[in-house]
C-alpha cells in the first residue's frame, strides 16, 4: 500500500532539513561587501549582482545580441546599467523561464518581494535598507543553511592580503573557509612564480627541494585559513597519470607532479579531503569575460585511477559533463575514498538534478551528495536550494513509494533520517567536520 500522503511528507521532511552546503563562492561580511562603498569587498549581495549574474550576462547577449550591443559596450556600462539591461530584455521584454531567471524570481518572492516589478528601483531601495550581517542570517534562515563553505583563492592578490592582514578572517561561525589551489595544478609554471614571490624557495620543474617549498606554502595555507576541504577545478582534458596520453606535454608531468608529490601528500598528512571539480574549459569565449567558460567531458578513467593509486586521500568529485555521470557513479562503487557531490553549475537544472539524482540513489544508496549551490551572491542561496529541494524531494518520493510497493515499511524517521545523511550529514563526514 503506498501513502497517499507521502510527497507531501518527503516535500515537508526535505524542505526542513538544514543543509551544510559543500561549495559556495559566498563570504563573510568581514571580507567586505558589494556595498561597502570600497569597490572590493568579496561578499555579494543584492538585486544588482543577482541580475548581474555570470549565467545571466551570458542569456542576455542571446537575445541582445553583440552585434547591437558590441560586448566591450556592455562591459563599460557600470553595474546599475547592466543589471537595467538585463531586467529589461530577460524579465520584462520575455518571460523569466529559465532557470537563472526564475531563480531570482524565486529569490525575490521568498524574501518577501513582488517580483513582477517592470524596474529594479523597489528592490534597490529594499536591498539599501538592509545591514549585510544581518541579512546573513535571514538568508541563511530562510534557505535552511547550517553552513556555508566559502570558496578562497589563496592565489587571488587581494584575498591573500585580507588573510594576511586579519588572522581571525576564517572565524565567523556561518562560513567555512576552503584553500582553493587551481594554479597549482593546472599551471604549475604560474604557481611557481608566485610562490617564489612570496618567498618559498621553488622551480618550475618542481624538483626534490621545491616540493617541500610547495608543501610548506599548502600546510602554511592550511594552518591560516583552517579549510574544510582544499580544491581544484580542473579541465576536460585532465588525465592521471599524464603519462597516459600520447605526446603528453612536459607541463602536464609538472603539474601531475605538484599533484601528487605535494597536495596530495600533505591532504593525508592533515587529514583533509581533495575536491576535484572536473570539466571545465575556461575562455571559450573570452569577450564573455566571467561567463566565458564552456563544459566539456572528462576522462572518469583519471578519477579511478587517482583513487586505487591514492588509498589514503579522500576524494569529493563533481564533474561537470552530463556524459561523465555515469561511469563516476561506477567509479565510486569501487573506491569508499570517492564522493561524488552536486549537480555542478551547468547541470545545475531541476530536469538534471532529477535524473543524475536518480541515478545516484539507484546506484550508491544514500552515499553521495546530492547537491551544493554554487551560489556566488548571498541572495542566491535561496533558489538553489529551494529548487534543488524541489528536484530531490521529488525523486526521493518516487523511491520511497517504490520501496512501499515491495513491502518495506517506509517511515518519517527513515525518510528523515535518508534525508539527513543526503543534505547534512555525509558532506560532514567525508570531511570530517562536527
Ligand atoms: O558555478 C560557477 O559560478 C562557476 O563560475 C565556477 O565558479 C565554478 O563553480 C567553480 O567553482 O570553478
Ligand atoms: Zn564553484
Amino acid at each position: 500500500m503506498t501513502d497517499p500522503n507521502l510527497s507531501a511528507t518527503v516535500h515537508r521532511i526535505v524542505a526542513d532539513q538544514p543543509v551544510t552546503d559543500l561549495h559556495t563562492h559566498c563570504f563573510a561580511p568581514r571580507f567586505g561587501h558589494s556595498t561597502d562603498g570600497t569597490g572590493r569587498g568579496l561578499m555579494l549581495w543584492g538585486i544588482d549582482e543577482l541580475v548581474t549574474y555570470h549565467y545571466l550576462i551570458a542569456e542576455v547577449f542571446r537575445v541582445v545580441t553583440p552585434d547591437k550591443l558590441p560586448y566591450d559596450h556592455f562591459w563599460k556600462m557600470s553595474q546599475t546599467q547592466r543589471a537595467d539591461h538585463i531586467w529589461k530584455h530577460l524579465f520584462v521584454d520575455r518571460t523569466p523561464i529559465s532557470e537563472a531567471c526564475r531563480g531570482v524570481l524565486t529569490t525575490l518572492s521568498k524574501l518577501g518581494l513582488d517580483p513582477n516589478e517592470k524596474t529594479l528601483d523597489p528592490y534597490r531601495k529594499w536591498f539599501a535598507d538592509q545591514d549585510a550581517d544581518a541579512h546573513v542570517d535571514k538568508v541563511m534562515q530562510i534557505a535552511n543553511v547550517d553552513s556555508i563553505t566559502m570558496t578562497n583563492e589563496v592565489f587571488d592578490e587581494h584575498e591573500r592580503q585580507l588573510w594576511l592582514d586579519n588572522p581571525s578572517l576564517g572565524d565567523d561561525p556561518r562560513f567555512r573557509p576552503v584553500v582553493r589551489i587551481d594554479p597549482m595544478v593546472c599551471d604549475w609554471p604560474d604557481a611557481s612564480e608566485k610562490l617564489s614571490a612570496w618567498g618559498y624557495q621553488v622551480n618550475s620543474d618542481l624538483t626534490a627541494g621545491a616540493i617541500d617549498e610547495a608543501k610548506r606554502f599548502l600546510n602554511d595555507w592550511i594552518d591560516r585559513t583552517r579549510p574544510a576541504y582544499v580544491a581544484a577545478s580542473l579541465p576536460p582534458t585532465f588525465m592521471y597519470p599524464a603519462s597516459s596520453v600520447k605526446n603528453s606535454p612536459a607541463s602536464r608531468a609538472t603539474n601531475e607532479t605538484a599533484l601528487t608529490q605535494v597536495v596530495l601528500p600533505v591532504l593525508e598528512d592533515r587529514g583533509l579531503s581533495f575536491a576535484m571539480m572536473i570539466g571545465v574549459h575556461r575562455g571559450a569565449n573570452p569577450s564573455l569575460r566571467s561567463a566565458a567558460d564552456i563544459s566539456g567531458k572528462a576522462d572518469t578513467q583519471a578519477v579511478a585511477n587517482l583513487c586505487a593509486a591514492f588509498p589514503g586521500n579522500r576524494f569529493l568529485v563533481t564533474m561537470l559533463s552530463l556524459e561523465n555521470q555515469h561511469e563516476l557513479c561506477v567509479a565510486a562503487r569501487k573506491f569508499g575514498n570517492l564522493m561524488p557531490f552536486g549537480c555542478w553549475w551547468f547541470l545545475n537544472n531541476p530536469s538534471i538534478i532529477e535524473s543524475m539524482t536518480r541515478m545516484r540513489l539507484e546506484m550508491l544508496g544514500t552515499g553521495f551528495i546530492p547537491q551544493h549551490s554554487d551560489a556566488r551572491i548571498l541572495d542566491q542561496l535561496i533558489y538553489k536550494w529551494d529548487h534543488s529541494r524541489r528536484a530531490i524531494a521529488n525523486v526521493l518520493t518516487e523511491k520511497y513509494d517504490g520501496l512501499a510497493r515491495a513491502g518495506y515499511r517506509v517511515t518519517e524517521h527513515t525518510i528523515r533520517s535518508d534525508v539527513q545523511r543526503l543534505l547534512r550529514d555525509n558532506t560532514r563526514a567525508f570531511c570530517q567536520t562536527r
